[in-house]
Order: structure tokens, then sequence, then C-alpha cells
């Protein structure tokens, strides 16, 4: 990539004043429960509830709620963080669905997509976004690098998610505050839930550790509750159902 051609279409693209402009992002290492002195650690477990329209396993997932609508009943019952799909192609979202949902709630909003240039990174905070998804297995070591510089740069956190004991060495080498272990193999789209219990050992206690995909019930909760999660990141069965707020409720109590 030639550096000074990529400097130059951000500078006319006009994205890094928009970015700069936009209201500071919110701490969603903190309202994950993350603590740098680990002693000062709760054990309360939280939830990441996002809005998804359509995925690649499933399909659409039903006529789901308006986003905004959607988003602040998870934030009434009490979910952490809010994550929005944009990516458009195989999930059906949009830039358009992340600022509904930023003006409808108050607490931290992530931006899931594939990330894979930083304009992305810049985009997402000028939409009001705090964090981003950096998916290990996408990336090499020198753009995760950039990409986790630039994003802790701009005030944000990254959820950095990874799926084998390898990526989590490189995620925590590269200095992720917060990793996801996806449980959903990206390739075979199968969800190995015992794969939490092997992976979440190598993970340091300042990092939040964050249990992604295949949370259908309470017993799946208190699985990865069990096991050390300190937060879970819901899809699926919080937009199919027909009380979100409830449905994020009965997940947290
Ligand atoms: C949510 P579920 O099974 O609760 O709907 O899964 C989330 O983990 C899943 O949407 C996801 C994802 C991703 C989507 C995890 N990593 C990366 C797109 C890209």
């Amino acid at each position: 990539i030639d550096l000074d051609a990529r400097r130059s279409i951000l500078d006319q693209s006009g994205i890094e004043a928009d970015a700069a402009a936009a209201a500071p992002a919110l701490d969603a290492y903190a309202a994950l429960g993350g603590h740098l002195d680990p002693t000062q650690r709760d054990t309360t477990l939280r939830v990441i509830s996002e809005v998804k329209r359509k995925s690649p396993s499933k399909g659409a997932l039903a006529q789901i709620a308006e986003p905004a609508v959607l988003a602040a009943s998870y934030e009434a019952g009490g979910a952490s963080v809010i994550s929005v799909l944009t990516e458009q192609r195989r999930f059906g979202g949009s830039l358009a669905d992340l600022d509904a949902v930023r003006s409808a709630v108050k607490i931290p909003v992530l931006r899931k997509d594939f990330t894979v240039d930083a304009y992305q990174i810049y985009e997402a905070r000028a939409h009001g976004a705090d964090l981003v998804l950096l998916i290990v297995a996408a990336l090499d070591d020198a753009t995760m690098r950039e990409f986790l510089e630039l994003t802790h740069a701009l005030g944000m956190n990254a959820l950095v998610e990874t799926h084998t004991p390898e990526e989590i060495a490189r995620a925590i080498n590269l200095g992720a505050r917060i990793i996801g272990v996806n449980v959903r193999n990206l390739k075979t789209l199968e969800v190995d839930r015992e794969n939490f219990g092997r992976l979440i050992e190598l993970i340091p206690t300042d990092v939040v550790i964050v249990a992604e995909s295949g949370v259908q019930d309470v017993s799946d909760v208190q699985y990865y509750a069990q096991l050390g999660a300190d937060a879970i990141l819901v899809g699926e069965a919080l937009v199919k159902d027909a009380d979100p707020r409830a449905a994020v409720e009965h997940f947290i109590t």
C-alpha cells in the first residue's frame, strides 16, 4: 500500500475531520467490567446485545424491530453495550442502522463489520461508535497493530476476535484489551461452545473476555459465566424474541 496515496485519500474524504468532530467515545472497556487492577473486578456477567437483520448461517432472522427500538429495549433490559452489524451484503446492515442506534442509547456502541481498512475505523468514530471489531484471522500483525493504535488514538476500544490458541497469543502480544472468543467457526459456521473453555485459560485477567455466538438460553449464559467470561455477545436469540428487553434481563439475572 502506498502510504502517501492513502494519506491523501483520507485527507480528501474529510473522514478524519468527521471522526474528530464526533462526541467523545464512551469507555467500553470499563462498561464491560474491565479494570487494570484485577482485584478491583466484580463477577457480574455483562451482555453485549446485537442488532442483526440476517446472517450467512441463518438467513433472515425475523421481522426485527426497528434498530433504534430494538437497541432501546436492550438498554432498558440492562445491556452494557449494543453491537450493530453494518455489513451490508451478508448481514443486511448499514451505517444508517448505526446512526439510528447511536441516537437511541447512551451506552457504548460497537460497529460490527469486517474491518479491512483504516477508513472504516474513522468512519465508525464519525458515526458515533465506541468500539470496532478486529478479527485476528483476517489481519496480519502489522495491520492489526496499526488498526489497534488508530482505534485507541481515536479514544475507542476494539473487540479483538479470536478462534484459536494462536490467535489469542497474537491478540495478547498486540496489546488487545477486549478479546472475543467466537465459538462459531467462520469457515464452517459451526458452533462449538466447549472451545471457549479451552481458550479462556490463555487470557490474562486485565483483559475483558467476551464469549461470542451460540447463546440460545439461560443455560448457555451460565455455562460461559462459570468458565469465567466477563461478557457474552448475543444476537439471534435476542432479535428473535418478542420481548427483547425481558430477554436481556433474563440473561443477566
Ligand atoms: C452473535 P449469535 O449466534 O448470538 O447470533 O451470534 C455474534 O457472535 C455473531 O453475530 C458474530 C459475528 C462475528 C457476525 C460474531 N463474530 C463477525 C459478523 C462478523
